[in-house]
């Protein structure tokens, strides 16, 4: 693996997982997605924190307020889910050991916007995803995560637009709808984004 390659993980937090949006194929992507941290990892010195320096893992988290115009009492497609302060929002505890505060990107904090894409979330420091990849210098970004319609999608779609090289790892994805997940798949590959 290059030095210049980051994994993003999107949304493997309980509400996509076991809560109101629970997604099909969650449990077996975390899974999936934890094989290919050990692997990418594994011939790397990690410090007690569990920072990996030559691999950083970045998390994305929807991370909405109670009154979100995607949720149906607003008129929006959703239950609610990921409200902020709720155990809907937290990652999973498998992966939750790779996460540091400064890599870690809220989407969704706007209560009059939705916000599929991760690529404008910002960490508790204010900083963008977008930001913090060009500031590692990082050029490839894998992603696994929730929801390959949504968020998975919108976030590899805007990457490849600001220049990074895409690889979506088709193992490591769980969807709301099994047709809707096989779809998009060529959609992105068309698109250039590479899967794995
Ligand atoms: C998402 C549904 C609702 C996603 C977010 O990020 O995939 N999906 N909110
Ligand atoms: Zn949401």
């Amino acid at each position: 693996m290059m030095k210049d390659s980051a994994l993003l993980v999107v949304d493997m937090i309980y509400d996509f997982i076991d809560g109101s949006l629970a997604c099909l194929h969650a449990e077996e992507a975390i899974q999936a997605s934890l094989a290919f941290i050990d692997k990418v990892t594994a011939d790397t010195e990690t410090d007690p924190t569990g920072v990996h320096d030559t691999f950083p893992i970045l998390f994305i988290c929807d991370h909405h307020p109670a009154n979100h115009c995607s949720f149906a009492a607003q008129g929006g497609p959703w239950p609610p889910h990921c409200v902020a302060g709720t155990r809907g929002c937290i990652i999973h505890e498998a992966l939750a050991p790779h996460a540091l505060e400064e890599l870690t990107f809220y989407k969704g904090e706007d209560p009059a916007q939705e916000q599929y894409s991760g690529f404008e979330g910002k960490n508790m420091a204010g900083q963008t995803l977008g930001e913090v990849l060009s500031l590692l210098d990082i050029k490839n970004v894998y992603i696994t995560g929730i929801a390959t319609e949504y968020c998975v999608k919108n976030t590899a779609e805007d990457l490849l637009k600001a220049g990074f090289k895409v690889t979506v790892l088709t193992d490591c994805l769980g969807y709301v709808d099994h047709q809707g997940h096989l779809d998009t798949l060529p959609v992105l590959e068309s698109e250039g984004i590479r899967l794995l």
